[in-house]
């Protein structure tokens, strides 16, 4: 097993939006590399990276994978993500870890959302890369007019370094604009550019050149005197700029022709940035402050676990990059992140369903390992004398839910089970009880996620699901104070029933629940019998009169009533309690309070105006917009019932360009008309 120092290793994310030809590409790159030997497609679901059934049966990636490789003496780690949105968790794991970015981008389709998301997420992240325009055989490939988009929408910095020969069906190779030689077919073959070429390849490579020279005073006082930089100078030059994100070089290609993926490799290899050049972010236990140390081989280990995944036959497998140190099969590390001790056994280079075990990880790699018992995503393995933290990832917040009904009872039985292995898996899952409804709620980033969850649930742990969209949790209260009396009696042949009780109902301001006073004076209801009452009383406070919702905001005083000394008992005063509130929260023009959340939309400005016609249909009280920077901020408060589904709806207005963030802020009364549908919908639910 070949050892790679922290200087020979690369770990490159791959990203784009969905579509565009990540999973391809890394399959032809792999193949280039020679650690594969049959290139696989995905409509056959023979790619490396899209292995597991749920990708193979939709067609997409729903995982990251690592998809090593080597290439003139340096191991590259691929990381190939999704494109989905659904699953931007993986994509944020995947980031991560690396210290490139290869953004891949359709020449059919262009510039397009998901391509404008990742590309910020790399900003964020300062994340140097390359950008790789795939698809250069398809029909309606335009290179220029992607690379007028893509210089429009993320500047002047996007340069090409190659251009393509030829387009759609004569696409058959790329001139490489520092070599000026024309590499033809998917062996890459060399030859001079077509003389058709000739004049554009001059201007891209004299403004390539310029932008080269630029991000060194040497070479600048060079080239502003008229000199030839040689061919080490320019990519040393452009090593060093797009180290520093000062130029993103433009490169093409066919995914499925294999074309252009010895050049995407040497140029992985000559201008991406190794992992010794990424410093390592560690943040102390108690200091608030990050602290940025250089990675290195020497050091006591630090490693991040970026992912968990469930195996039903292998168990639990665990993801990680090491950056400081060495990681050894069969040892023992400590985990800062839980204080405990882990032991590692078998460690695996994993490269798509394939694990190839290896006796050590050095700095800089990615690994994995089965069976840790108290590690999860996010927690850094180190060692006992010399624990860190290394900054953990930043997972979005779930925004989806829906409710999860178990089809049988054996289902029941094993969800809870099936769920929390779900969420271990993906940090954007989350499972809570909701009290009020009785449903398990499961939340995510969108619905195709859920969807893949439950399918999830069957497949690894045999648990039936359906999905539904979770209840409102409505409640009821009364707008008047009410008086009520209610008596219980009955004679059946030997001793009789007997209970009685007069109650005063009152409104109680929202968010009180509700109340129970005893104000019976003079022994008009035996006080061994108040107990009686009141869990009678608590009882009936569950089902209201409207539409069986619970009952708040209500204190209910039982200030009279009457006994008899051998037929009154507790179950006859329970019974009178529970009648005496019913009759007394119909006298009280009872209505229906649901729940209002604090929404707060974040999308490009140009949507404002849509999401707020949007909102209006959606019953919302818009609070106000704190517009900058390109985007706007909407809040508003509106009922949960109109926003169940306000991630799909945000989705189609603003084509996934938007976010949102609701939270309960209080439960208000149900406008007339729409009580009316609800206890429709209740009673037709009943029945
Ligand atoms: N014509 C053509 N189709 C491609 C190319 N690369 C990928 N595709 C197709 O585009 C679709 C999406 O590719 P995939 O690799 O799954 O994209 P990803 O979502 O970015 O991983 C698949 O049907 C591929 O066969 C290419 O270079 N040329
Ligand atoms: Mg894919």
């Amino acid at each position: 097993m070949q050892q790679f120092g922290l200087e020979n290793i690369r770990n490159m994310v791959l990203l784009s939006h969905s579509g565009a030809g990540k999973t391809s590409a890394s399959e032809a790159i792999l193949f280039t590399a020679g650690a594969i030997t049959r290139l696989g497609r995905v409509q056959d679901g023979t790619t490396t990276s899209d292995y597991d059934p749920d990708e193979v049966k939709r067609q997409i990636s729903i995982n990251l994978s690592i998809l090593p490789c080597q290439w003139k003496g340096v191991k590259i780690n691929l990381i190939d993500t999704p494109g989905y949105s659904d699953f931007v968790g993986e994509v944020r794991a995947a980031m991560r870890v690396a210290e490139g970015a290869i953004i891949v981008v359709c020449a059919a389709s262009g510039v397009e959302v998901g391509t404008q998301q990742v590309w910020s997420y790399c900003e964020e992240a300062n994340l140097p890369r390359l950008i790789f325009i795939n698809k250069m055989d398809r029909e309606n490939a335009d290179f220029y007019r992607t690379l007028e988009q893509l210089q429009f929408r993320f500047g002047s910095k996007c340069l090409p370094l190659q251009l393509p020969i030829g387009a759609q069906d004569s696409f058959e190779g790329i001139v490489d604009l520092l070599t000026m030689k024309g590499y033809i077919g998917s062996q890459a073959k060399e030859g001079e550019p077509p003389s058709s070429l000739q004049t554009k390849a001059d201007s891209f490579r004299e403004k390539m050149i310029e932008a080269v020279a630029e991000v060194d005073d040497r070479l600048i006082e060079k080239y502003l005197e008229g000199e030839q930089l040689s061919a080490e100078e320019l990519s040393g030059g452009l090593r060093q700029a797009v180290v520093a994100g000062r130029i993103v070089p433009i490169l093409a290609g066919s995914a499925i022709k294999n074309v252009g993926f010895t050049l995407l490799l040497d140029a992985i290899h000559s201008y991406l940035p190794s992992a010794k050049e990424r410093d390592v972010v560690i943040v102390g236990d108690t200091a608030k402050k990050a602290e940025r140390i250089e990675p290195s081989q020497d050091a006591p280990l630090a490693a991040l676990v970026f992912k968990t995944s469930a195996d039903p036959y292998v168990g639990k497998l665990t993801y990680f990059r090491v950056y400081t140190g060495v990681i050894n099969s069969n040892s023992q590390v400590w985990n800062a992140s839980r204080g405990g001790a882990e032991r590692i056994g078998q460690l695996f280079i994993p490269r798509g369903k394939n694990q190839e075990p290896v006796s050590q990880l050095n700095a800089g790699d990615i690994g994995a390992v089965a069976k840790l018992t108290m590690t999860s995503t996010g927690d850094t393995l180190c060692s006992q004398d010399k624990p860190v933290k290394l900054a953990p990832i930043h997972f979005p917040e779930p925004a989806f839910s829906l409710a999860v009904h178990p089809k049988t009872k054996t289902d029941l039985d094993k969800l809870g089970a099936a769920l929390s292995r779900l969420s271990e898996e993906d940090p954007t899952l989350q499972v809570r009880r909701e009290a009020d409804t009785n449903e398990t709620i499961l939340s995510g980033i969108g619905e195709s996620q859920l969807e893949v969850a439950a399918e999830k649930m069957m497949r690894k742990f045999g648990v039936g699901v359906r999905l539904e969209t979770p209840k409102v949790p409505y409640k009821e209260t009364i707008t008047v104070p009410a008086k009520a009396e209610y008596k219980h009696r009955k004679q059946t042949g030997g001793h009789g029933q007997y209970g009685h009780v007069f109650l005063e109902l009152e409104p109680l301001p929202r968010g009180s629940g509700h109340e129970f006073v005893d104000r019976v004076v003079g022994g008009a209801i035996p006080r061994n019998y108040i107990p009686a009452v009141e869990k009678g009383v608590n009882e009936a406070f569950k089902e209201g009169v409207l539409a069986r919702y619970p009952v708040t905001d209500v204190r209910a005083k039982v200030y009279d009533g009457s006994f008899h000394p051998v037929d009154s008992s507790d179950i006859c005063f329970k019974i009178a309690g529970a009648g005496a509130l019913k009759k007394g929260l119909s006298q009280g023009q009872p209505v229906l309070l649901e729940p209002i959340m604090n929404l707060k939309v974040t999308v490009p400005e140009e949507f404002t105006g849509d999401i707020i016609s949007d909102l209006n249909t959606k019953r919302a009280r818009v609070q106000g917009m704190s517009p900058g920077d390109g985007v706007n901020i909407i809040e508003a408060q509106v009922p949960l019932a109109e926003i169940l589904r306000y991630s799909i709806d945000l989705k189609s207005i603003t084509q996934g360009r938007g976010s949102y963030k609701a939270e309960f802020s209080h439960y208000e009364e149900v406008p007339a008309h729409v009580t009316q549908k609800i206890i429709a919908e209740r009673q037709a639910e009943k029945a």
